[in-house]
């Protein structure tokens, strides 16, 4: 058996196995287990141990030295420190909304956490045009918790700037920076474009100036605001879903930034559910139907998270300044503004950027992918130039169809 406890190495399916049974004691002593490598993100090795005998099963979370989507992208393995940081913190912020989380480990950059398999991935689950009445409810609780209770409007400022120190991501921030502010709106090398929709991002991407300018302030905006702890990476291959309960999981990306970046990531992997769901549902009924239901999922994940904000805010605010009439409005206003700019940065980047999604990679009717990439990067860009307009989950809803039928 390897020794876990000097250094670092990345462990294979039979290394984890021996890991769990020298070093947890979740399973009994001489447990027969049968371990898989289930990963299937763009950065880590993710294990699931299962003991057949009594059905008990448990994840083990590795980060590799490198990505796994690119050996380009050398990201420290302190990562997984990060993630275990945060799925505590969120467990105590947002109870019920995470795996239960069991342990650490600092040399082997891997941490245990709760085997979620009867739940399913929400991409997943949204490409087979399923439907999830409490999502909205769900999400708009976590969103509205994580992201206030972290910020200087509840927080002592200096317990806030301990908390700042102990987030400093800034590998994983570089990735972010680059691959959703910077790379998409210039002819980058590292780009990933679809043949077909080339002509398109160059006229109405990397040629318009405005949306150059604008992306720039964004990109400072997110790299200086330090408002919220946020989850970094919140599309929907970051829920685990079932009809009653909904788990956030993967906060590598961890780090403070602006409130409205989660925000925007939920709402924007949902239009990409959307723009599947209008090319790959033949029924006219059932499309209608599907779509029907993202909107109004999307106008309710807004709603309720401003309703639930702004009570939170109430019952919780301890900065005085925060308590002037007024501001609390004013403060909402610019999440909502700022999540309407990422919400179009994230449709934007994984049309264009090196991470893509399987909402539009899988449209497998070519002229179709070229079309849904067409609404996604015009509902992007839309999203992006006229965020301060956005304040509702209304207006939310109406830029999506008004750019959708352009
Ligand atoms: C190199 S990592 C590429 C993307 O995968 C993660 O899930 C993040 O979204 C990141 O941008
Ligand atoms: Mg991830």
């Amino acid at each position: 058996m390897k020794d876990f406890t000097t250094s670092y190495f990345t462990m294979n399916e039979q290394d984890v196995v021996d890991y769990v049974q020298s070093k947890l004691d979740f399973f009994a002593h001489n447990a027969e287990l049968e371990c898989r490598e289930i990963g299937d993100g763009n950065l880590n090795y993710v294990f699931r141990v299962v003991e057949p005998k009594s059905g008990r099963s448990i994840i083990i979370k590795q980060a590799g030295p490198v990505a796994r989507i690119s050996d380009s992208f050398k990201v420290s393995p302190d990562r997984n420190r990060i993630e275990s940081e945060l799925l505590k913190l969120h467990d105590e912020l947002a109870p019920g909304f995470v795996p239960i989380f069991y342990s650490y480990d600092p040399i082997m950059n891997c941490c245990v956490m709760e085997d979620l398999s009867d739940h399913e991935i929400m991409r997943t689950a949204l490409l087979s045009y399923k439907k999830f009445p409490l999502f909205a409810e769900h999400i708009s609780t976590f969103l509205a918790n994580t992201l206030l209770l972290t910020s200087d409007v509840v927080m002592g400022h200096k317990e806030k700037k301990e908390l700042v120190k102990k987030f400093i991501n800034p590998e994983l921030c570089e990735i972010t920076e680059d691959l959703v502010y910077t790379e998409p709106f210039y002819d980058c090398e590292q780009n990933d474009v679809f043949e077909g929709t080339k002509e398109f991002i160059r006229d109405h991407i990397w040629n318009d100036k405005q949306l150059g300018l604008e992306t720039a302030k964004l990109k400072f905006e997110f790299m200086t605001n330090t408002q919220s702890l946020l989850h970094g990476d919140l599309h929907t291959g970051s829920i685990f879903i079932k009809e009653n309960s909904t788990k956030i999981i993967d906060p590598e990306f961890a780090f403070y930034g602006p409130a409205g970046y989660d925000v925007g990531n939920v709402v924007a992997n949902l239009i990409f559910a959307y723009v599947n769901a209008s090319f790959t549902i033949v029924d006219e009924s059932k499309r209608e139907e599907y779509l029907g239901y993202l909107e109004q999922t999307i106008e309710d994940v807004i709603r309720l998270f401003q309703e639930k904000f702004l009570q939170l805010w109430d019952e919780k605010v301890a900065e005085k300044t925060a308590m002037v009439p007024g501001f609390k409005e004013t403060y909402v206003n610019s999440i909502m503004n700022d999540a309407a700019a990422v919400t179009g940065l994230e449709l934007c980047r994984r049309i264009i950027g090196i991470a893509h999604v399987k909402d539009i990679t899988s449209i497998s009717n070519s002229n179709d992918r070229v079309q849904a990439e067409k609404i996604c990067l015009t509902v992007g860009k839309t999203f992006i130039l006229e965020r301060s307009q956005i304040k509702t989950g209304e207006d939310f809803v109406k830029v999506l169809l008004e750019s959708v039928q352009k």
